[in-house]
């Protein structure tokens, strides 16, 4: 029996999530057949007719309702009834997961998902947001500041705490661990966790500032467990967790377990360029973003337009103003800028992305020429100079920090 997937009179429900896909049908497969298969395959069919069909199939199969053969897109409507609505897997499992691998597509990359607000309403959301988070770093308005210490593996803990002191005395909001150090034999998490706190607590006294730590719990779920509860006994206000590596289940988990702890989570997103970067194939960072604010992060990195990762200009944008966007009364979260950033290129990202945001500065900062100390000041003397509306170059002039740092990058765009 032959189910059929194309209705392009079909008028999608409230309730309906909504998926759009470029499609590049493999040789010798229509558009419309390639739109079919993907239609099929991401909701109840497969690759043949079969020979009993449940009368359920017409109701909640998938429908094509609309086809651009110019741009190769298409837009499905896949009812609520094929979702577990408040699993984020198997969400994925079906509008992103076999399909990907059919030889009916040469290419075939999911550009976005319009999630219904019954299925929104069942996450989380961010726990604090933009708002909760400014007034517990009591940081009014101006873009939020933090550094990584670089290397970014390879400090003992005594070490990294000394990066960490100047970072924070410096002038930075937040130290940042890196994506990749969690628990190493030379810098253990528990032990690089007490000393920071013991210096988070020395630099809020010296400079009346607040100050906080995205500490890097990515491990095993338990293990994350074990970490954040660790990280909240301290008062520390965030955790930091790599969401593609560790998986969308295990940070569902958190999210929930993080509730209790009243922790902030600051979403790094290494891995994803394995399917965001290839512009014909993958998942957009679009769909990566709006899965993190649903299932509820505080912070998500969403690239810099000049700095040394991909990240397209169109595609920043988008994400900014989606993070930051009305969804259904989910908490809005902070776009984190990030990656060969250095003092002169941050009045671009400011103007940019407006002041709701967090920039993190890691080689910019530990590489000036009189070290990390100078390098933090100087981040914070672009923040001044912004705010006072003086050109870097005037400011320079009176700053020493800042004179070095555009002595040595000057407004360069790293490759
Ligand atoms: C940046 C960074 C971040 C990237 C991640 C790094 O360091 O710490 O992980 O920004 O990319 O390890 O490269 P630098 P994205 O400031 O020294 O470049 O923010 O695009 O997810
Ligand atoms: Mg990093």
């Amino acid at each position: 029996m032959k189910v059929s997937y194309i209705n392009t009179s079909y008028k999608p429900q409230k309730t309906d999530l909504i998926a759009t896909f470029y499609v590049e049908p493999a040789k010798g497969i229509s558009f419309r057949g390639a739109a079919e298969k993907v239609a099929a395959e991401s909701s109840v069919g497969t690759w043949t007719t079969l020979t009993t069909i449940p009368k359920r199939i017409e109701k909640i199969k998938a429908r094509v309702f609309r086809l651009n053969p110019k741009n190769k897109t298409i837009k499905i409507a896949y009812p609520i009834e094929l979702f577990e609505p408040n699993s984020a897997p198997q969400i994925l499992s079906s509008v992103a997961g076999n399909i990907f691998g059919m030889k009916a597509v040469k290419n075939l990359r999911l550009v976005d998902i319009e999630f219904p607000e019954k299925i929104v309403r069942k996450f989380k959301g961010p726990q604090f947001g933009i708002k909760r988070i400014r007034k517990i770093m009591k940081i009014k308005d101006r873009p939020l500041l933090a550094s990584v210490p670089k290397p970014k593996v390879g400090y003992s803990t005594s070490e990294y705490g000394k990066v960490a002191y100047q970072i924070w005395s410096g002038g930075l909001d937040f130290v940042k661990d890196d994506e990749n150090l969690t628990n190493q034999s030379f810098n253990k998490f528990e032990k690089r966790l007490a000393l920071l706190m013991k210096i988070r607590d020395k630099v809020e006294k010296e400079t009346g500032e607040r100050k906080s730590y995205f500490a890097n719990i990515t491990s095993e779920t338990e293990e994350m467990k074990r970490r954040a509860k660790l990280v909240a006994d301290y008062g520390n206000e965030y955790v930091m967790i790599d969401i593609v590596t560790a998986g969308f289940a295990a940070l569902q988990t958190m999210r929930n377990y993080l509730d209790d702890l009243h922790l902030a989570i600051h979403a790094h997103r290494a891995m994803h360029a394995v399917f965001t970067r290839n512009r014909k194939h993958g998942i957009s960072m679009l769909v990566l973003a709006k899965l993190a604010r649903l299932i509820g992060v505080d912070n998500l990195h969403v690239g810099t337009v000049v700095g040394k990762l991909v990240s397209p200009k169109e595609e920043v944008y988008q994400l900014k103003e989606f993070l930051r966007s009305e969804w259904y009364g989910k908490k809005k979260t902070f776009p984190v800028s990030s990656g060969g950033l250095h003092p002169g290129l941050l009045p671009f990202i400011v103007k940019f992305f407006g002041n709701d945001l967090v920039m993190q500065i890691g080689g910019g900062v530990h590489g000036h020429p009189r070290g990390t100390y100078y390098g933090a000041k100087a981040c914070r003397e672009v923040l001044e100079a912004i705010q006072q509306g003086i050109s870097l170059k005037q400011y320079a002039k009176t700053h020493e920090a800042l004179r070095l740092a555009l002595e040595k990058w000057g407004f360069a765009r790293p490759r």
